[in-house]
């Protein structure tokens, strides 16, 4: 149900922002103001439940919270409870029992602004609320693993999640990633990392983990060149070392055999080596391998299980198919380093998604024929996102938000629809004061793009500056796109839902198309290393599955699928909001915090409402608030033959209350926001007389 029954005088802190009598945003805001400063970091704005960042350790989430709320009946009505992300999940998981229906929880958010940790939270609780079955710790100790290898610190979040996944049925057995980003693999921007794992392998290793990966001293860290680009190689609060030991302890709790986690590591040193991999120009159009990085290549040779000359020849040259004969191109610098970044990202992007699959696998194993039809699934997916410089990335991932908003907004719609369609209310009739309210969701923003993209890299001579050209010569004159002419590189603004992004166009064509030389996967095919064999099949696999698809049309496939998987469940929705860019405790941005709500449709759905006829009442509570209001009633229960009904119509007739300012439905009545006003201030002047007379009445007898 979306709007349930309100008490009246709602006090403050009011924990539903659509109880408010003033549904204004200075309103929404002091509420949420006042709740924060109070570690009340959830309240609800109808379905949808608020979570304000508290950016510190809050007393919410111990086992007491967690039985209240998994005492809750399944009947019980959510809203005599604290709005809490336990109590979400809580909704979520009885649902599903009860009416044997598929859940989806969605959760939302700018980069930072508490998506995965609200997820964790949620899965913690779930896994303790199907407990017993002894699968808890598998559940959870995926976790840790895909932070590891899936997270980074970017200038937005310290632990920002690079992929986007949904988990299905608690302990992952259903777990679907979504386009992890690889470039950062192999460049950052300044003050961000590449992905945890690697600063926690230098720095966590043993001495005898060190000589089996080659790896230098951990003092030595930013010897590494993919590691020391940006300037920044520790976080605050982050103690890499123990995380690399937390991370091994879940790996082999998640069933990943010791041989293979040495494996993964050795690929994982692997990759850094690589990007010591230096070239010097022979002459314009040819490199060979720099004298003084001959021991990178040494080592990640070593650690590929190929041979030193064979990876120097794959990384300079390539071979190919020349009027019919195999022919030997050189590569020139450009092409040889891009060669090389191609590598070093391709092995991270197939180990990722091997190890998710894997984990994915034993999960499932674990769980057994505890497997349903029915399941809970929740998405945790990457923040809209704007940095100094944006490239294909930002545009897929801030178009996967922009998907899922106006996915959000169709279903807020629906359900305002239904529930006036339940109370017999004709849909059709109920004039929203607001036109813009309730209208049919705004199309995501860079679809366009991603399918001009496309038609580019079908181009033979499609380039990045063609992209950017083509771009300006169809969508110049687009509300939402505007074209900045900037040598060297054509950048372009897309209008996005939570504001204007400035992108690149450099490497988009490269990003889109993300080929793999053929002589880099033969080179691994020939490895002795049983994980370098499996990986390098994997990436044969996936280019024969992919054909000539291209990355953005993949993760617009998958989105697409996303959604339909998503609608075929009940949806709850959180929104998680960030109240300051300094991810620092207790300061509340006032204008951060009205841009997000604004933005995540937090203030769309208090809008509908609004527009509509917010408040709303049973109407035995109704009789039951007001009747003191009409006195030929008088106290106690109603007369025989008068109902509820009979009592309200009597009190909108009482006060002359416009027909078009109330709807009456089947149990409730239906009031155009701020109605009730009048009828509250008599009913509390009636109720001050009453207490007055009764003191009178007390004096006169003392
Ligand atoms: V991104 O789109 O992946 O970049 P998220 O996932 O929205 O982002 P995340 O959950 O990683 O943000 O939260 C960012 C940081 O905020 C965490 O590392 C915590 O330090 C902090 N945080 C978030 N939620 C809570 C919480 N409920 N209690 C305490 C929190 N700290
Ligand atoms: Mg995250």
């Amino acid at each position: 149900m979306y709007f349930t029954s309100v008490s009246l005088c709602v006090p403050l802190p009011c924990s539903d922002l659509t109880h408010l009598s003033y549904l204004n945003e200075p309103g929404i805001l002091h509420v949420l103001r006042h709740r924060y400063g109070g570690d009340t970091v959830y309240t609800t704005a109808g379905p949808v439940l608020v979570a304000v960042n508290p950016f510190k350790a809050v007393p919410l989430y111990g086992p007491e919270a967690a039985r209240h709320y998994s005492r809750r009946g399944s009947e019980e009505a959510a809203d005599s409870y604290e709005p809490h992300v336990f109590l979400t999940a809580d909704q979520a998981y009885k649902q599903m029992v009860a009416l044997n229906q598929s859940q989806s929880v969605l959760i939302t958010g700018e980069s930072g602004a508490g998506k995965t940790e609200s997820t964790k939270k949620m899965m913690k609780y779930l896994a303790a609320l199907a407990g017993g079955t002894g699968m808890e710790d598998r559940v959870l100790q995926t976790n840790p693993i895909l932070e590891a290898f899936g997270n980074a610190k970017t200038i937005h979040n310290n632990n920002s999640s690079r992929f986007g996944k949904l988990i299905g049925n608690i302990c992952g057995a259903l777990t679907h990633t979504y386009l992890l980003e690889k470039s950062r693999v192999a460049h950052q921007q300044a003050g961000e990392r590449s992905y945890h794992i690697f600063y926690q392998l230098c720095r966590g290793a043993s001495d005898e983990e060190r000589q089996l990966y080659l790896l230098p001293p951990a003092a030595d860290l930013a010897s590494f060149a993919y590691l020391s680009g940006s300037g920044c190689t520790t976080i605050a609060d982050m103690d890499d070392a123990a995380e690399f030991g937390r991370v091994k302890r879940a790996l082999a709790a998640v069933g990943i055999a010791p041989e293979q986690q040495r494996g993964l590591f050795a690929l994982l040193a692997a990759v850094l080596w690589l990007g010591n991999v230096r070239f010097a120009a022979l002459h314009e159009d040819a490199v060979e391998v720099e004298a003084g990085s001959m021991g990178a290549v040494g080592a990640a040779a070593a650690l590929l299980g190929c041979g030193e000359a064979a990876l120097v020849a794959a990384l300079t040259t390539r071979r190919m198919l020349a009027g019919g004969e195999r022919i030997t191109r050189e590569l020139n610098m450009e092409a040889a380093l891009d060669n090389r970044d191609a590598l070093a990202k391709a092995i991270y992007a197939t180990l990722f998604k091997w190890l998710v699959e894997q984990a994915r696998i034993n999960a499932a194993l674990a769980v057994g024929k505890q497997q349903s039809e029915t399941t809970l699934s929740i998405l945790d997916i990457y923040g809209f996102e704007q940095f100094q410089e944006n490239s294909f990335e930002q545009l897929c991932i801030n178009y996967a938000n922009e998907r899922l908003q106006q996915q959000f907004s169709k279903h807020m719609f629906r359900l305002e629809q239904e529930v006036y369609e339940s109370e017999g209310i004709d849909w059709a009739h109920v004039e929203f004061t607001d036109n813009q309210a309730g209208r049919k969701a705004r199309p995501p923003a860079g679809v366009g793009i991603l399918s001009m993209l496309d038609e580019e890299c079908m181009m033979p001579r499609g380039s990045d500056a063609t992209f950017a050209a083509k771009l300006q010569q169809h969508h110049g004159g687009h509300p939402r796109f505007a074209y900045n002419t900037k040598a060297p590189a054509a950048d372009f603004t897309v209008q996005h839902y939570a504001g204007p992004v400035t992108y690149s166009a450099a490497k988009f064509l490269d990003k889109n198309r993300d080929t793999l030389s053929k002589d880099l996967v033969a080179l691994l095919q020939a490895s002795s290393a049983p994980l370098v064999q499996r990986l390098a099949a994997e990436m044969e696999r996936g280019q024969e599955r992919r054909g000539s698809q291209t990355v953005g049309a993949r993760f617009r496939d998958q989105l697409r699928d996303l959604i339909q998987r998503l609608d075929a469940t009940a949806l709850h929705f959180v929104r998680c909001i960030k109240p300051n860019s300094q991810q620092v405790a207790g300061a509340f941005g006032a204008p951060l915090v009205l841009h997000q709500l604004r933005c995540c449709g937090v203030l769309e759905v208090a809008r509908i409402a609004r527009a509509g006829y917010p408040t709303r009442h049973l109407h035995h509570e109704f009789a039951a608030r007001y009747k003191v209001l009409l006195p030929e009633l008088g106290p106690g229960p109603l007369p025989p033959g008068i109902s509820a009904l009979d009592v309200c119509r009597q009190l909108l007739a009482h006060f002359d209350v416009d027909a078009s300012q109330y709807r009456i439905g089947r149990t409730r009545l239906f009031f155009r926001a701020g109605m009730l006003g009048q009828l509250e201030d008599a009913a509390a002047r009636m109720q001050r007389s009453a207490l007055c007379i009764q003191s009178t009445w007390r004096m006169a007898r003392c």
